[in-house]
C-alpha cells in the first residue's frame, strides 16, 4: 500500500510508517453518491492540509496521541460506478483490519461507509454501527439509487440491524415508519436537546465491536457549516466530544469514517474541526481500555 506524499498531522516520517503504526487513515475522495452541494471530493486533502496546524499534544488527555504512528494511505483511483467504488474501498480496508490496525476513512460522501463497515462485519463476524447524521439514512433507494448516500443506514442494516443514530433532525414519512417498524434505535437532535435519551443504556445494548460513522452534517453551522445537504440547529463541539468519550468508554471501537465535508474556499474552520475531531477520535482510541 502506498503512503501518502503528505501526512496527516505533517508528523516525522518514523511515525507515519504504515507496518509499525497503530493507526491508518484512508482518504477517500468519491462524491458519486451525493443529491445536492458537490465537493466532498475534496475533503480529504482539506483535511490533511489543516491538520498540519493541529497542536500534537491532548490536554484532556495529557499525552500525544501521534506518538502510536498515524499512517496515511494514498487515496486510491476510484471507479466511478457505485458497486466498484463499494468493492474498492471494501479490498483496501480488509488488509488493514486484518493488521489489527485502528482505521479511519476520510470521505468523501456518505454512500461510502456501508463499503467499510461490511469489511468490519465480515472480518469480526459481527458489527455495531453508531451512526452520527442529521439524516436518517434509511431510505430504500433514493433518486432510483440503492448506493444513494441518503440510504447508506439502509445498506448497512441489509447486514447488521445493531445500530444507534444520534443527532437526527430531518427524515421522511417513509423512514419514519422504517424507524417504528424495525423497532430502530434513534436518537433525534430534539430529545438530545432535551437530554431525554439515556446514552449509556442505548451503548449497552450494542455488541462489540462498534464502528462509527460520523456525517459532519450531525454538527451545528457554528461548528461545521461547510457540508453538503446542511441542516439547522446540530450539536455543539463539547457535546460530540461527551458523545464520543462515552462510546469509547463504553464500547470497542474498531473503525470510523468521516463523511460529507465538502469544503469551500471562504471557510477554513470547518476543515480544521474534521482534522481535529479525527486527532480526538484518535486520542480517546490510544486512551480507551
Ligand atoms: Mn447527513
Amino acid at each position: 500500500m502506498k503512503r501518502h506524499k503528505k501526512q496527516f498531522l505533517g508528523i516525522e516520517e518514523e511515525y507515519t510508517q504504515l507496518d509499525v503504526s497503530a493507526n491508518a487513515l484512508i482518504p477517500f475522495p468519491y462524491e458519486g453518491g451525493v443529491s445536492y452541494g458537490k465537493g466532498t471530493a475534496k475533503a480529504p486533502q482539506a483535511v490533511i492540509d489543516a491538520s498540519i496546524y493541529l497542536e500534537l499534544y491532548d490536554e484532556i488527555l495529557d499525552m500525544e496521541p501521534y506518538l502510536k504512528g498515524i499512517s496515511t494511505v494514498a487515496p486510491p483511483d476510484i471507479p466511478a460506478d457505485p458497486q466498484k467504488m463499494i468493492q474498492t474501498l471494501y479490498d483496501i480496508c480488509m488488509p488493514l483490519i486484518k493488521s489489527g490496525k485502528f482505521i479511519g476513512v476520510i470521505g468523501g460522501d456518505h454512500s461510502i461507509s456501508s463499503a467499510f463497515a461490511r469489511a468490519l462485519f465480515d472480518h469480526y463476524g459481527r458489527l455495531s454501527v453508531i451512526q452520527l447524521d442529521a439524516h436518517a439514512d434509511l431510505r430504500h433507494s433514493y433518486e432510483g439509487s440503492p448506493l444513494s448516500h441518503a440510504s447508506v443506514m439502509a445498506r448497512i442494516r441489509d447486514f447488521t440491524t445493531d445500530t444507534l443514530q444520534i443527532g437526527i433532525r430531518s427524515m421522511s414519512v417513509e423512514e419514519a415508519r422504517v424507524c417504528k417498524d424495525e423497532d430502530i434505535n434513534l436518537v433525534t437532535m430534539d430529545l438530545f436537546r432535551k437530554n431525554n435519551f439515556n446514552l449509556t443504556g442505548l451503548l449497552e445494548q450494542l455488541p462489540d465491536p462498534v464502528f462509527i460513522t460520523l456525517d459532519v452534517d450531525v454538527f451545528d453551522w457554528s461548528v461545521i457549516r461547510s457540508t453538503g445537504t446542511p441542516e439547522p440547529g446540530g450539536m455543539y463541539w463539547d457535546e460530540m466530544m461527551m458523545v464520543l468519550q462515552n462510546i469509547f468508554l463504553k464500547r470497542n471501537v474498531v473503525g470510523f469514517d468521516v463523511v460529507e465535508l465538502s469544503p469551500k474556499e471562504d471557510d477554513i474552520n470547518s476543515s480544521f474541526a474534521v482534522a481535529k475531531l479525527i486527532y480526538k477520535i484518535i486520542g480517546m482510541k490510544d486512551t480507551a481500555i
